[in-house]
């Protein structure tokens, strides 16, 4: 294939309806970025698109758990991404989003040709409906009982208890989860993408990576994985997909009778890419066209393995059917990354949000870039421990980087006043043609791995530099040297150096924020790659400047921090999942009496720090009452309050006093303890029940 002119990267547009976390940066976002800053560095011409995913059930189901609109969730998580984005020095050519009018208008545009193509099948079904909110219920607002399983908390798409891919009417009493009423059946149509039609296509592209019997890509250049998952799609059959939804957020279908009916948002997402590109295009004088007609164009897809089919065959068949779009060159999917033994979940707050990280290790952000890209789970899952994290920063980035860098300038400054020294190629040894070689090398390497989407190995071999200049400098003793043999010396230095320079254009694409000291520390201009290594970047007499410090030790204290953090938002979970005790029957129920007391008079009790003695009036009596409520409430706020109270629970003796019943409290994960009062006036006395 020839060498592309132009490439357009995208990174998968993350849903807003949530912060960012490691998982999504080391999953798409970094390697996206680190292959552009490349791309970049070379010269090559390149967009690089991404934008909030702002629609689907994704989003409403958000909103509704907030009690707010859709509107004011992508509104919230938009500009928190986009914000995170920029100051982690993820650096999109554009960074936009779904919901806007640009984005719309092109999602209708494409939906419409294919109808005009005859593209899509209408099919008319049976739909859950739910009668009270008066709406057809999409997948995720079905709960029920899996068939699989048991688990009664399945979803119409998936149980999440065991994994099983599930549709809604497969669930066993399904329930709607907007009105807890039981969903009725009705018909509705929508528009299907009759995907076995393309199948021999799919299968050629995918399998051979042919197109209209030419050749497109090669697909050994494929992750494996990627093959793998698109295969088994394929040889599973492909199933039609309805392209539309009953739902009242995301873009509207554009036909007539077509009200209440919304695209699906797997199908607007990836149009996503196209109109994002064509706004920033505009704005910058291009022609997206060329970016997305033209057959000399690289198309990229930087996506997480759940989104591969989305990419690999069904969003390739809506291009392909629209006839004028280029299709995928290659789709470098990520695996997963675990957090600390266990899976990343948003509604389990068990992550590491990019916000946090940013705000809690202000300017470190090549330390998470490092390793983030150390531990990137290109063919598998991979597992992020801060305990990791402050290994590789303090032996690899303190120890190996930081101490060769900062030597070298702190020699430099020593023996030659900041002045690159001359090299006599008289006297050059072995030793010092090879760390030269050695280093030119590893800086290629680099390249080439960046270009197969190695980017684990492609940041080993750029801080190899680093090892070898390490290596060369322990070997060679130039603070012994200087006294016996200035010629040498001044050789070693100037290796040094230029293995200095090199480093900084080598890790360019993964650390930026250090390169850029390092660079400037140099008082080097940026230049692109090839000429980097094709010549010495530092003449010599070139003077250079001051190093500011590029890295800080991670203390063990930092770590227990940030895993006290983790174990608090466990604790949290444990709460909010925690097990219902076993079942009692009404009857038994009834025998105890719950009823609405009033607090008469509260005073502490003598030598106790918890206790507090309180007279309740219950209505038709009051009673004595020891409670172990001290620390959360003095005994003057809590006069007057009325209460929840336990009447007939057994008379306990505490301290030497006699309680009869108990005050009932809330209590949270971490021990907090609340009075449950009456939302309306209530009457000491007044049942619970
Ligand atoms: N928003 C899914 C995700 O965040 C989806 C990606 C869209 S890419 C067009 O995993
Ligand atoms: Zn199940």
């Amino acid at each position: 294939m020839n060498q592309p002119q132009r490439y357009l990267v995208t990174a998968a547009l993350p849903y807003a309806n949530g912060p960012l976390h490691i998982g999504h940066i080391g999953g798409a976002y970094l390697p996206s970025d680190i292959y552009v800053r490349y791309l970049k560095a070379n010269q090559r011409d390149v967009a690089f698109i991404c934008g909030s995913d702002e629609h689907g059930a994704a989003i409403t189901l958000r909103a509704k758990k907030e009690g707010k609109t859709p509107r004011e969730i992508v509104d919230h998580y938009h500009l928190m991404m986009k914000k995170a984005f920029e100051d982690f020095g993820i650096r999109f050519d554009i960074y936009h989003r779904t919901s806007s009018p640009e984005h719309h208008e092109m999602s209708r545009e494409i939906f419409l040709d294919l109808l005009k193509k005859n593209s899509f099948e209408t099919e008319t079904s049976l739909q859950y409906y739910d009668e009270e909110a008066k709406q057809f219920l999409a997948d995720r607002y079905i709960i029920g009982t899996c068939p699989n399983c048991s688990s009664d908390r399945a979803y119409g798409d998936q149980c999440e208890n065991c994994g099983t891919a599930l549709s809604p009417l497969e669930l066993i009493k399904p329930l709607s989860t907007l009105s807890g009423s039981a969903p009725v059946l009705k018909e509705t149509t929508h528009w299907y993408l009759p995907m076995a039609q393309h199948e021999t296509c799919i299968r050629n592209f995918i399998e051979n990576g042919t197109l209209n019997g030419v050749q497109h890509h090669d697909p050994r250049e494929w992750k494996a994985h990627v093959l793998g998952q698109c295969m088994s799609w394929i040889n599973g059959g492909l199933q039609s997909r309805a392209m539309t939804r009953d739902l009242d957020w995301g873009v509207p279908v554009p036909v007539e009778g077509a009200e209440g009916k919304v695209l699906y948002v797997w199908l607007d997402a990836p149009i996503g890419y196209i109109t994002n590109t064509k706004v920033w295009a505009d704005k910058n004088g291009k022609n997206w066209e060329d970016y997305w007609k033209k057959e000399d164009t690289r198309l990229i897809h930087f996506i997480g393995k759940d989104n591969i089919v989305f990419h690999c065959i069904i969003f390739p068949i809506i291009l392909h059917q629209h006839g004028e779009f280029i299709l995928p060159q290659n789709v470098p999917a990520n695996e997963f990354m675990n957090l600390e033994g266990d899976k990343i979940s948003t509604s389990r707050n068990w992550a590491v949000w990019l916000h946090e990280y940013l705000e809690e290790f202000p300017g470190r952000q090549d330390e998470m870039r490092y390793v983030l890209c150390s531990i990137m789970p290109e063919q598998r899952d991979s597992e992020f421990t801060w305990a990791d994290y402050r290994d590789r920063v303090n032996n690899e980035l303190a120890d190996i980087l930081g101490n060769f860098v900062n030597r070298v300038f702190v020699l430099t400054h020593k023996y030659y006043n900041g002045s690159v020294p001359p090299v006599n190629p008289d006297v050059l040894t072995e030793a010092d043609r090879q760390a030269r070689v050695e280093g030119i090398s590893s800086f290629e390497n680099t390249g080439k791995k960046i270009e197969e989407f190695r980017f684990r190995e492609a940041l080993s071999e750029a801080m190899n530099l680093a090892r070898i200049g390490n290596k060369y400098l322990t070997e060679t003793e130039p603070w012994k040297l200087i006294k016996t043999d200035p010629e040498r010396t001044a050789i070693i230095m100037n290796y040094c150096l230029q293995l200095v320079a090199d480093l900084s254009g080598a890790l360019a694409p993964f650390l930026p924020f250090t390169a850029e000291k390092i660079r400037r520390g140099l008082c080097l201009e940026d230049i692109f790659w090839n000429d980097a290594i094709k010549k010495d970047q530092l003449p010599e007499g070139h003077i250079i400047g001051q190093l500011p410090i590029l890295f800080e030790k991670i203390s063990d204290e930092t770590v227990a921090q940030q895993m006290a953090k983790l174990e608090a938002s466990k604790a949290v979970t444990a709460a909010t999942s925690k097990e219902v005790k076993e079942v009692i029957d009404f009857e038994f129920f009834q025998k105890v009496d719950i009823r609405m007391a009033r607090i008469v008079e509260a005073e502490k009790m003598p030598k106790t720090k918890k206790l507090l003695k309180l007279k309740v009036d219950i209505g038709s009596e009051c009673r004595t009452v020891v409670s172990g409520i001290a620390e959360h409430y003095s005994p003057e706020e809590i006069v007057g309050k009325t209460v929840l109270f336990l009447a007939n629970l057994a008379p306990r003796e505490i301290k030497g006093v006699k309680s009869e019943g108990m005050i009932l409290m809330a209590e949270n994960a971490t021990g907090v303890l609340s009075i449950i009062s009456p939302e309306k006036e209530m009457n000491a006395g007044d049942e619970v029940r």
